[in-house]
């Protein structure tokens, strides 16, 4: 009996049930421990209702999602109840998000248990439920995550997950000043990252583009961004629209960090005010690709002006901890220029009471230890950000030839730059974060990072096309044990996401070094 004919009958044959079994084994990123369990799988049926606990609204917004998601493809009610406080008595029929202490996961672990009466997923805190909730998502056949209605049967394989990050933080920086992207496709971007359990984004200002709209310096926007790459019209985001995307990521329990680059990567901003020009001049907007030609004015008193300007009203636009500052590929400003220049900025992000992230460059000033590198480089050493480990800087790994979304795939790769190589999907995977770069290992990497620049991206198929599959890589090098490190199982697992992203509409980039499924 196949697929059609068991869903034709209404019940679920063997073939859908051992199609569930394996689903189990097939989830990206890897978790700590999957254990299946022999009984029957739980069917998602018109009885099945998504269980919160009373009194968190952010878990019960993760069960909103959860049930808002599959009510489109099942066309199911799933109403979402509130359980009280204190039953432990078994409910159900359903799938129940609850709250609970669970010792050694962290606020983004969870677990997850599914049986025939149900699924229960448990975790500390909300974040930790939203992961378990994306798990979950890949458990379900691929359909579950069509807009539209599908005939089933829905079955989430019976057995017992436990999870939790290797690392704390696992980006997706999204360039959007080279191509501005809207509103509307950074939160897109937010739904197709966050269900790789991705927790940090966003790039917000280079030369071809200034992002976000300053209080106090409105040509920053209104001027600096009105071009991108190729003479387009760029855009911004007024602080509202800002706003709304920080709401946004945090439902989806992403981070923004928001980047402005300097001293180089400024052009937008010195192209916008004449008086942050050494020279008093204002030079004309630019629209190509290189980098290393502009740097801010680094003895001007105004040039810090802007910069606590800028710096004041972002860290009030978002929570998280962190205000990358860029610092890379100063090549405009004498090197006492620059760390004059740094050491006049990091104390202004330390007075916003956030902590400053920048590009690895920034090693060689001495930052304070609360500075996180990023380090970006193409070999496995670098002295001074070893020597900022040493001392107790942090380093995110984002290493150009292993973990850059913009970089081809091949030589025929359309789309991306080429700069640092080829990254084909196992170059993206077959690396370690915690030995990648010498002495930066153990608890002096916080995470990983795969940058998507948009020097040659202009829709979201674009950026798909680059992200996926490779994202997914990244991800599970940020979230997966170090045991679980394996390119065979990896690929296998990789390929059975492919009918989910297709059902998605993702562009993605069919590997010829993955078995799709
Ligand atoms: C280098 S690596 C950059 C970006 C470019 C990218 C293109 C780094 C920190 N800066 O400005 O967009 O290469 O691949």
């Amino acid at each position: 009996t196949g697929v059609t004919a068991d869903a034709a009958a209404g019940a679920p044959g063997q073939t859908d049930r051992a199609a569930a079994a394996a689903r189990l084994n097939l989830l990206v990123p890897q978790p700590v421990l999957v254990r299946p369990s022999a009984t029957a799988p739980y069917r998602i049926t018109p009885a099945t209702a998504v269980w919160v606990p009373a009194g968190s609204a952010e878990a019960r917004a993760v069960g909103e999602q959860l049930a808002g998601l599959l009510r489109r493809s099942t066309g199911y009610p799933l109403p979402v109840w509130e359980k009280p406080a204190g039953s432990v008595a078994a409910i159900g029929p359903g799938i129940e998000l609850r709250l609970a202490g669970l010792a050694g996961l962290g606020d983004e672990g969870y677990q997850l248990d599914a049986a025939p009466g149900g699924v229960v997923i448990r975790a500390a805190a909300p974040a930790g439920l939203f992961h378990g909730v994306q798990t979950l998502r890949q458990l379900l056949p691929p359909a579950a995550e069509s807009d539209r209605r599908q005939p089933g049967p829905w079955l989430v394989p019976a057995g017992h997950v436990v999870d939790h990050p290797r690392y704390a933080y696992r980006g997706a920086m999204l360039d959007v000043a080279r191509h501005f992207f809207g509103v509307a496709d950074v939160e897109h971007y937010i739904d197709e990252i966050s269900l790789y359990k991705i927790n940090y984004l966003l790039h917000l200002s280079d030369d071809q583009g200034w992002r976000i709209a300053i209080d106090g310096w409105p040509r920053l926007a209104s001027y600096g961004g009105g071009t991108e790459v190729g003479g387009g019209p760029g855009g911004y985001y007024t602080q509202g629209q800002f706003r709304q995307l920080v709401a946004y990521a945090r439902a989806h329990f992403v981070t923004i960090v928001p980047e402005i680059d300097g001293p180089g990567h400024t052009n937008a901003a010195l192209a916008s005010y004449a008086e942050l020009n050494c020279d008093g001049v204002a030079p004309p907007r630019y629209t190509g690709i290189d980098v290393g030609f502009s740097s801010l004015c680094v003895s001007k008193p105004v040039t810090y002006t802007f910069l606590r300007d800028v710096l004041d009203q972002l860290a009030r636009l978002s929570p998280g901890p962190y205000l990358h500052i860029g610092g890379d590929e100063a090549h405009s400003t004498r090197a006492a220029d620059y760390a004059t220049f740094e050491g006049r900025e990091l104390p202004i992000v330390a007075d916003t009471g956030k902590a400053a992230m920048a590009w690895h460059d920034i090693a060689k000033v001495n930052p304070p230890t609360s500075t996180v590198l990023e380090f970006w480089g193409t070999t496995g050493s670098d002295q001074p950000t070893a020597a900022a480990a040493a001392r107790g800087n942090r380093v995110v790994m984002a290493p150009a030839n292993r973990a850059y979304l913009d970089q081809k795939y091949d030589p025929s790769t359309r789309l991306g730059l080429n700069w640092a190589g080829y990254i084909e999907e196992r170059d993206a995977y077959d690396w370690d974060p915690g030995s990648y770069l010498g002495g930066v290992t153990g608890p002096s990497v916080l995470g990983v990072e795969a940058p998507l620049w948009s020097e040659t991206l202009v829709t979201m198929a674009n950026i798909e096309y680059l992200a996926f599959p490779r994202l997914p890589a990244i991800a599970e090098l940020g979230w997966s044990p170090r045991a679980t490190h394996d390119w065979n199982s990896f690929a296998e697992r990789l390929g059975a996401q492919g009918p989910m992203w297709t059902v998605m509409g993702i562009n993605f980039h069919a590997s010829p070094q993955v078995p799709w499924a």
